[in-house]
């Protein structure tokens, strides 16, 4: 498939996809949402693939759903947004919540409606000084979605969280930092270094062992504590059998940094 809505690359473990429709602030459309599909098959079928980068081009990271393909004509149907939700915005949370390796994204503007829920998927999110979160659904008669429900409470409280819904008020990039909305904020010149490194460091991690902490972390959501010590026992047991467990202990033994291989 040929990507007229994203770019994408994969190089020495490190895969890349920035949405790429600047003049519309990269919302989504049909369009790039079958592109998405197709490049996260891609990365998730790819044993290559240590982390992914997702951020956006030009101004913007993302500005929700492009609401142009919401407009009807007078007197006509209004789109099914249950069944675009289920086709589109379901498959990619899921799926980026679920790739056995970590994502950063890289908030790069204004991340609004599910533009903002699709980065608050992704494991460590870094924004410009410049950049703000609106859950914007509020001021078009919509819930945040893209699973904005489920994650807000999560990451900043249920009171900061019902604000943000019921308000629809901008999160600057270093207010979200400070709320732990975010992993940091930073300068909008540091951006690209500071994300750079950590795919680097990324890039070189024990990635089963990153893995396996997504999931007990994502497991812990719903679990008791001791059903949440079963989760970690059963996954430190495949850990413990690693080519990478092996490498990092003989490491240390020999005092020298580790060379992983993400098996
Ligand atoms: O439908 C379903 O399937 C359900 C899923 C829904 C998920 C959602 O995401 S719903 C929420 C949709 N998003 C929004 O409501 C945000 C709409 N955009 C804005 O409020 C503002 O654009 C921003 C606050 C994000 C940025 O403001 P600003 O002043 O920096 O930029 P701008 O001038 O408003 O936008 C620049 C251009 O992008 C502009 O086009 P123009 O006038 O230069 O031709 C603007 O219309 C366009 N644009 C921005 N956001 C969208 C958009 N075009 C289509 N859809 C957008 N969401």
């Amino acid at each position: 498939m040929s990507y007229q809505n994203i770019l994408f690359s994969s190089d020495a473990g490190i895969a890349r996809i920035t949405l790429n429709r600047p003049d519309r602030l990269n919302s989504f459309t049909d369009a790039m949402h079958a592109e998405l599909r197709d490049a996260l098959a891609k990365v998730k079928g790819d044993a290559s693939v240590r982390v992914l980068l997702l951020t956006g081009a030009g101004r913007g990271f993302c500005a929700g759903q492009d609401l142009s393909e919401r407009e009807v004509p007078p007197g006509a149907e209004p789109v099914d947004i249950g069944a675009t939700i289920e086709r589109n915005y379901k498959p990619l949370v899921i799926t980026l919540r679920s790739l056995p390796f970590p994502v950063v994204c890289s908030v790069n503007g204004v991340a609004a409606g599910a533009g903002a829920n699709v980065a608050l998927a992704c494991d460590i999110v870094v924004a410009a000084k410049s950049a703000f979160f609106i859950q914007a659904f509020c001021k078009i008669g919509l819930l945040p979605d893209a699973g904005g429900t489920f994650f807000l409470p999560r990451l900043v409280g249920t009171a900061r969280a019902r604000g943000l819904a019921l308000l629809g008020d901008r999160l600057s990039g270093e207010q979200a930092a400070e709320w732990g909305l975010i992993w940091k904020c930073v300068e909008d010149t540091e951006l690209s270094a500071t994300v750079e490194a950590l795919l680097e460091q990324l890039a070189s991690a024990p990635t089963r062992a990153l893995a396996a902490t997504k999931e007990a972390l994502d497991a812990a959501a719903g679990n008791t504590l001791k059903a949440q010590l079963d989760v970690e026992r059963d996954l430190q047991q495949m850990l413990g059998r690693s080519a990478d467990f092996q490498e990092g202990v003989a490491a240390f033994r020999a005092k020298r940094p580790p060379k992983f291989t993400g098996r």
